[in-house]
């Protein structure tokens, strides 16, 4: 069942992360990391011909840039239930979500990404699956079967919004190491289950109780007895939120086994390694969660942002919480032929963590000028909201569509990768998409 089949490739972005100077040369023929204005427009023409078409806008471009036609990837590995995800590691079970496959308002199960940190664990059964509350500032012990937990606790359905901190890393230069993901280690499912803050209502917390940490069913990579491959969490004032779920289901079946059958925290807008999947057990702490990936440079970035390149000390990262605004053109696909003739319409979703998107703009003038989408109100907070809008294109060629969100307080996703950081977390630059438009 977990079993990935065929041989790895390497795709464009595996080529930049490893040596972007190189890949700049593969891809783009030059000789210097420096180029001039006028090499690159000279490139400009080689790459019109690589393309098989004009870059309308091909004077905004900019240096440096690898045109998102390039940035298809076929699809060498395959893993049972899940439908067209792109396989990024095999040890552990990685993979995500190419753009187009993630059309659906809400994601099918067959379409939500894969991150593993451990080994999945075989053959989890629900009859006598149990999940412990403990910790220092617990009143009690308690556990409950899953039926218990079913049985005793009001039922809840939320949509919402699971994005990997390390979606986008693939972009990152200097590269950061860890899983290449390009934009797919998102989705935004249907879950139910109950409200966390119910079950820890239930147990009892005590008043200098600060962090909730988890604990998963999944091995370490090294099989070492007792040691988790990853044990996070958040503040009291996460767990307690309503949308914050112990979950089972997802779109109404059960959850996939690689998703954390039979049952997995679900906190909506934050980084996704704080849901933790297989979910055997909950630590109330009166310190922030100290398991493993909460300390070091893992899922922190530098309190102070940082030139790329820089090291930084463990004790200047700080954790992340909410993930930044950003969006995902999931329609048309990228590299689409479309005819002049007849406007093309675009859409895709768009999601922030802490509050909700405001607006959603597209460009296709390489950001000279943008155009407002309309946006839907999310079905509830942490979901994602649908974009749409009708795009008309001046004259055949080579395009780039290009989406921006900005959220309630005015905060936009920027064009370029923002903050640089040591592990590649955050990277909410704008989604951009090949469009060739033919007479
Ligand atoms: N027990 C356990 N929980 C886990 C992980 C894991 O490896 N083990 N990975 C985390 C990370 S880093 C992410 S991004 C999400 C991914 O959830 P998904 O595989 O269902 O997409 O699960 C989180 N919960
Ligand atoms: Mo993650």
């Amino acid at each position: 069942m977990n079993e990935v089949k065929k041989v790895k490739k390497r795709g464009l972005h595996s080529l930049y992360a490893k040596d972007p100077v190189h890949a700049d040369e593969a891809v783009f023929g030059r000789t210097s990391h420096h180029v001039t204005r006028r090499g690159f427009l000279s490139g400009l023409k080689s790459l019109s011909v690589l393309l098989g078409a004009e870059i309308v806008y091909g004077q905004f471009m900019p240096a440096g840039l690898i045109p998102a036609a390039f940035a298809q990837t076929d699809n060498p590995f395959t893993i049972e239930g899940k439908d067209g995800l792109v396989v990024l590691n095999d040890r552990p079970v990685n993979a995500e979500t190419p753009a187009h496959l993630l059309d659906d308002a809400v994601t099918p199960a067959s379409r939500f990404f894969v991150r593993n940190n451990g080994i999945v664990p075989e053959s989890p059964d629900p009859k006598t699956w149990t999940l412990t509350i403990e910790g220092e500032s617990a009143a009690q012990s308690r556990t409950f079967t899953l039926d218990e937990l079913k049985a005793q606790f009001k039922h809840y359905t939320y949509q919402l919004t699971l994005e990997c901190g390390g979606n986008g890393r693939a972009e990152f230069s200097p590269a950061a190491t860890g899983n290449q993901w390009t934009t797919g280690a998102v989705g935004c499912p249907s879950w139910t289950g109950v409200r966390l803050k119910d079950i820890l209502n239930a147990v009892g917390v005590k008043d200098d109780a600060v962090y909730i940490g988890y604990y998963g069913d999944d091995q370490h990579l090294s099989r070492t007895p007792g040691k988790a491959a990853i044990s996070r969490g958040v503040p009291m004032s996460k767990a307690m939120e309503d949308e914050s779920l112990i979950a089972w289901a997802m779109n109404d079946a059960p959850l996939p086994l690689m998703n954390g059958y039979p049952l997995r925290l679900v906190f909506g807008g934050w980084p996704a390694s704080t849901s933790g999947k297989w979910l055997k057990k909950i630590v109330i702490r009166n310190q922030i969660h100290d398991g493993a990936k909460m300390l070091g440079k893992a899922y922190r970035t530098p309190c102070k942002p940082v030139a790329p390149g820089t090291k930084v000390a463990d004790e200047d990262m700080c954790i992340i919480e909410a993930m930044p605004v950003k969006s995902l053109i999931t329609y048309p696909q990228s590299g689409t032929a479309h005819a002049l003739s007849s406007p093309l319409e675009v859409r895709g979703h768009a999601w922030c963590g802490s509050t909700s998107v405001e607006k959603v703009f597209t460009s296709i003038d390489f950001g000279q000028t943008w155009q407002q989408a309309k946006l839907t109100r999310p079905k509830n907070r942490h979901a994602w909201q649908h974009f749409k809008t009708t795009v008309t294109f001046p004259q055949a060629g080579y395009y780039e569509v290009w989406a921006k969100a900005e959220d309630t307080n005015g905060r936009a996703q920027p064009m370029v990768l923002p903050g640089w950081n040591p592990k590649g977390y955050l990277n909410n630059a704008c989604h951009r998409i090949a469009v060739s438009v033919t007479a």
